[in-house]
């Protein structure tokens, strides 16, 4: 902390030439103190004072900058971060005037390059390279990641999303990575993980290879990646925890150390997973469904209402300023990291908490003030298609007509439910989608619904300004934003299919905070999500819907959506509809699935490859 103390004086002697670039940065780790709330990452005299500083002649080379003040001032900020002082929007503000100072040195340093016809000696921690897999549109968390790494100096090359395992493992190779680190968001991208670990073997790598990403779980990694792979292998769970691992696989001792621990700890839950699965009990199929939950359609309060408007309904243009209000800002935090302490846990307690409680408000603040950006300058465009549709359940498949006939003529498409099998200790029943639907022959007319919901529009040109600008922070903030506005345009377009499309609750009156705690009648369970986990699902959504021609929103082959600020799902509108988790499922199930998929056994097998009882985390 010697550096810090050198700045603190600077600081509060202020005396500012020629150290103000540094101590630009420096501001931010003397101001982390959460009871000393100050502006921090203030970039806008960032290249004047660069400028100062490579001009001033204390600096022989541009790279003396970067080496000397800009990163000790970055070792700080890191040091602290580390140290649970310092909160991440404000490490990812002062990376920002970090980039912005580089930003301004690299023409010179390029310049002096030419002259000299070599290259400058870079002392970076280590060669990070970073990457979303094959097929998944993941953004945030691995962009949060690879800014936190930089700040610790390490050289960080982020190939991007949807990155196939030879355009990982070429680049790799070519920037003499160090590290790799893989991210994913959903299920499938965990065998793609499961690939890159075992083409790293084949190709003889020793590279450490370091996992994370909402969907991956260190026992996952422990079970499905390590037996893959023999060079390390380490799961990360958040940004913060990604710096001290990767320093310590920088150092051949701390790294032997490291891997050591970790190869036994991962050992030791592969054992207890193993010997868990013979513990766990589950129902055949067929005693599943005969326990399914069982609906008295002959009664009045489960008749099922005709929607008002049946078909596809496309939502072009929704205004932003419309779904603002149905915002959930509780994950927004967790994006920053910023927790709360009970009692002031959630939204907009979470303000009144001593530790995170003011730089949570600063963070809130800017947000509306970029939303407030967002929709004067509609910067964003926000589009949505609705579909609903008659239907009737056969067995646990539930068919979708395109008239009120429900013949076999009319029959458009059918969606794929599954069952819980897990044994229960209680009386409860072994639900599946198709319950919550009049089965054919009951004498009951049914419907279902389907919709996708998008705020993406517009990212790709939001962010690629905020890339040029250096300005990670306001590309983060875009991208958490933008998710907020998927998930709050869900939430509207549900609204207005409850009491309007589909119109079986005409006078609901919530507040959003009710919605928000979903005290409405209905359901709108995504794929992807534990009532129905098959992805693949969605591409019957997309068919039913017309998705892609409609609102221009696509499916990855591994069937992610793009733009990645998406969600999808279906609408089940009855009193029985509620959410459940489908939990492990058997190989009968399994089977049976497939074959009425019409799909073959192992593509099944491989979709619901985290859920098979006998295998799966
Ligand atoms: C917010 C959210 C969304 C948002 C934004 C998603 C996004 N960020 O891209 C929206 C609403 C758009 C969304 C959509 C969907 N989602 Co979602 N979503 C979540 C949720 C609630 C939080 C994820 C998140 O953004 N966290 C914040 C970020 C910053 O954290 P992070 O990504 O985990 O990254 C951190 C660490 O993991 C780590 N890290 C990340 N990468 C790396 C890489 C390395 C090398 C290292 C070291 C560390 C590291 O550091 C990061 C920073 O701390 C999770 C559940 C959960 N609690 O995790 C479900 C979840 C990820 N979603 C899920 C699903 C299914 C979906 C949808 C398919 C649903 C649907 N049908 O609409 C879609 C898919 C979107 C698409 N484009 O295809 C599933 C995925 C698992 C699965 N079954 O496939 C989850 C796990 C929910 C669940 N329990 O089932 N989702």
């Amino acid at each position: 902390m010697k550096a810090l103390n050198v700045i603190v004086t600077l600081t509060r002697h202020g005396q500012r030439k020629p150290w103000r670039a540094c101590l630009l940065l420096l501001k931010r780790g003397v101001d982390a103190n959460p009871h000393r709330p100050r502006a921090q990452g203030i970039d806008e005299f960032c290249v004047r004072d660069t400028e100062e500083a490579r001009t001033c002649g204390l600096y022989e080379k541009p790279l003396h900058i970067i080496e000397g003040p800009l990163m000790d001032a970055m070792n700080i900020v890191g040091d602290l971060f580390g140290a649970g002082k310092m909160f991440l929007p404000q490490v990812i503000k002062s990376a920002r005037v970090m980039k912005k100072s580089v930003g301004h040195l690299v023409p010179f340093m390029e310049e002096e390059k030419r002259l000299s016809g070599k290259a400058d000696e870079s002392s970076a921690a280590g060669t990070f390279l970073i990457a979303t897999v094959k097929g998944d549109v993941h953004d945030i968390g691995k962009n949060i990641v690879a800014v936190v790494l930089g700040c610790n100096n390490f050289k960080v090359v982020d190939l991007g999303v949807m990155q196939p395992v030879d355009a990982i493992l070429d680049k790799a190779v070519e920037v003499k990575a160090d590290i790799i680190g893989l991210s994913g968001l959903i299920t499938p991208s965990l065998d793609e993980m499961i690939t890159v670990a075992q083409e790293m073997e084949r190709r003889n790598l020793k590279v450490p290879l370091l996992i994370g990403g909402a969907t991956t779980s260190k026992m996952h990694t422990a079970v499905k990646i390590v037996p893959q792979y023999s060079g390390p292998i380490i799961h990360v769970l958040d940004a913060s925890r990604s710096v001290p691992v990767a320093q310590a696989l920088m150092d051949s001792v701390k790294a032997a150390d490291l891997w050591e621990d970790t190869r036994e700890t991962y050992a030791e839950m592969r054992e207890e997973f193993y010997a868990g699965l013979e513990e766990r009990k589950y129902l055949s199929l067929e005693k599943a469904r005969a326990r399914r939950l069982a609906v008295n359609w002959a009664d009045p309060a489960h008749a099922p209402c005709r929607p008002a408007q049946l078909g596809v309904t496309v939502f072009d243009d929704v205004p932003i300023a419309d779904v603002l209000p149905l915002i959930d800002w509780n994950p927004f935090f967790q994006v920053w990291q910023l927790r709360g302490r009970y009692p002031n846990r959630g939204f907009p307690k979470i303000f009144n908490d001593d530790t995170v409680g003011a730089e949570a408000k600063r963070l809130y603040d800017e947000a509306q003030a970029m939303l407030g950006v967002m929709v004067r300058d509609k910067r964003l465009r926000l589009k949505a298609v609705a579909g609903l549709f008659p239907a009737a359940a056969v067995g646990d498949d539930i068919e979708v007509y395109s008239d009120e006939s429900r013949s076999a003529e009319a029959r458009r498409a059918v969606l794929y439910t599954l069952r819980q099998q897990a044994e229960k200790d209680t009386e409860e029943p072994y639900m599946a989608l198709a319950d919550f639907v009049a089965p054919r022959g009951s004498g009951v007319d049914d419907y279902v619904g389907a919709f996708v919901a998008s705020a993406g529009f517009g990212m790709e040109e939001l962010t690629a300004e905020h890339k040029a600008a250096h300005d990670d922070y306001s590309c983060i903030m875009a991208e958490a934003l933008a998710d907020r506005l998927a998930e709050a345009l869900a939430e509207w377009l549900h609204k207005d299919v409850r009491t309007r499309l589909w119109g079986y609750a005409p006078a609901e009156s919530l507040d959003a905070a009710d919605l928000l705690k979903v005290k409405y009648q209905g359901i709108r369970p995504a794929p992807g999500y534990p009532s129905q986990p098959d992805h693949t699902e969605k591409r019957t959504l997309w068919q039913l819907m017309d998705v892609e021609k409609n609102i221009g929103v696509s499916l990855t082959e591994n069937l992610a959506m793009l733009p990645a600020a998406s969600v999808s799902g279906l609408y089940f509108g009855g009193r029985a509809a509620q959410y459940f988790s489908v939990g492990k499922v058997t190989a009968d199930q399994v089977s049976d699935y497939a074959q009425r998929k019409g799909l073959p056994h192992a593509e099944v097998e491989r979709w619901l490859r985290q859920m098979l009882a006998n295998d799966s985390v």
